[in-house]
C-alpha cells in the first residue's frame, strides 16, 4: 500500500515538473541578441524567436540575414524621464545591410516581447502583459542594400535618442527610419506604430511598394525631409491620421482609408 502511495506521489511530482517546463506555452528557448554585429550573420528558424535585450547595431559592411519565419522580439524597457514621460526602448541600427525577406506563409516578424501572437509566449507571463505601440524603438536603416520583404513590423516607434546623455528627451517616433539610404520595403505590413510608420530623410530613395500600413498614430510614410525621390507605389494605408507626406516622391496607386 505504502509503495502504491509513493508511486502515485512520484507521478504527481513528475507532472508538476513537466508543467513547469512548459509553463506559459514557451515552445523552446529564445535566443538573446544585442550589441554590435561585426561579421555577416544569419538568424535562423532554429534560433527563433530572437529577443533584442540591448541596443542592437549591424556594423558597416556587415549583412544580417533574417530567414523566413523568424520572429524578432524587442525587450520592453520603458523608463520614465525627468518630464514623467516614458523614454527608453530597444532599437536596431543598421549601418550595414539588413535582409529580412520572408514568404507569404512565413513572414519575418519584428515585434514586442509582449506580443504572444507570433513566436508564442516568449516573455513567459501568459496574458499578464499585452503589446502596445511604442513598446520598442525603431529599425534605423542607414547602410546600402537593405530589404524588408514579406515582413511584419509592429508595436514599435517610440525612442528617446538622448537617453543617458543628461539632455532633454529627443523622441524619434518612427517604426522604420531611413537616413540617406535606398532600401526596398515590399509586400510587408507595418502596424501599431506609436506615431510615424516609415520616416525618410536625407539623400534617400527607398522603394516602398505593395505594403500595408495599419493602425499607426500619425503618418504612414513621411518623406518630407528627404531630398531625393522615393517611390511609393500600390500601398494601403488604413487607420492612421495621414497616409503619405512627401515632397518630390513618385506616388502611384496607393489607397488611403480612415485618414487623409
Ligand atoms: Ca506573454
Amino acid at each position: 500500500m505504502r509503495g502504491l502511495i509513493w508511486a502515485r506521489l512520484g507521478c504527481v511530482v513528475l507532472t508538476l515538473v513537466c508543467l513547469a517546463h512548459t509553463g506559459g506555452g514557451r515552445a523552446h528557448a529564445a535566443t538573446s541578441v544585442g550589441g554590435t554585429i561585426a561579421a555577416d550573420t544569419s538568424w535562423t528558424l532554429a534560433g527563433s524567436p530572437y529577443v533584442v535585450t540591448s541596443d542592437l547595431t549591424v556594423g558597416a559592411n556587415v549583412t544580417l540575414t533574417v530567414e523566413p519565419g523568424v520572429v524578432v522580439k524587442f525587450e520592453v524597457d520603458h523608463r520614465t524621464d525627468i518630464w514623467g514621460q516614458y523614454a527608453y526602448t530597444r532599437r536596431m541600427v543598421v549601418s550595414g545591410t539588413l535582409l529580412a525577406v520572408g514568404t507569404a506563409a512565413e513572414p519575418v516578424v519584428f515585434t514586442s516581447e509582449r506580443d504572444d501572437s507570433y513566436g508564442g509566449d516568449t516573455n513567459g507571463d501568459a496574458d499578464a502583459t499585452a503589446p502596445a505601440p511604442g513598446d520598442w524603438g525603431y529599425i534605423h536603416l542607414t547602410g546600402p542594400g537593405s530589404r524588408l520583404e514579406q515582413a511584419v513590423v509592429r508595436y514599435g516607434g517610440r525612442h528617446d535618442d538622448n537617453t543617458g546623455t543628461g539632455s532633454t528627451s529627443y523622441f524619434r517616433d518612427y517604426l522604420v527610419w531611413v537616413t540617406s539610404a535606398h532600401p526596398e520595403l515590399r509586400d510587408s505590413v507595418f502596424e501599431q506604430a506609436y506615431q510615424t510608420a516609415v520616416y525618410v530623410e536625407g539623400t534617400s530613395s527607398p522603394v516602398i511598394a505593395g505594403c500595408t500600413f495599419a493602425a499607426y498614430g500619425s503618418i504612414g510614410v513621411d518623406t518630407y525631409q528627404g531630398i531625393w525621390a522615393p517611390e511609393i507605389r500600390d500601398n494601403i494605408f488604413t487607420g492612421g491620421s495621414y497616409g503619405i507626406r512627401c515632397a518630390g516622391a513618385t506616388v502611384v496607386g496607393n489607397q488611403v482609408t480612415g485618414g487623409t
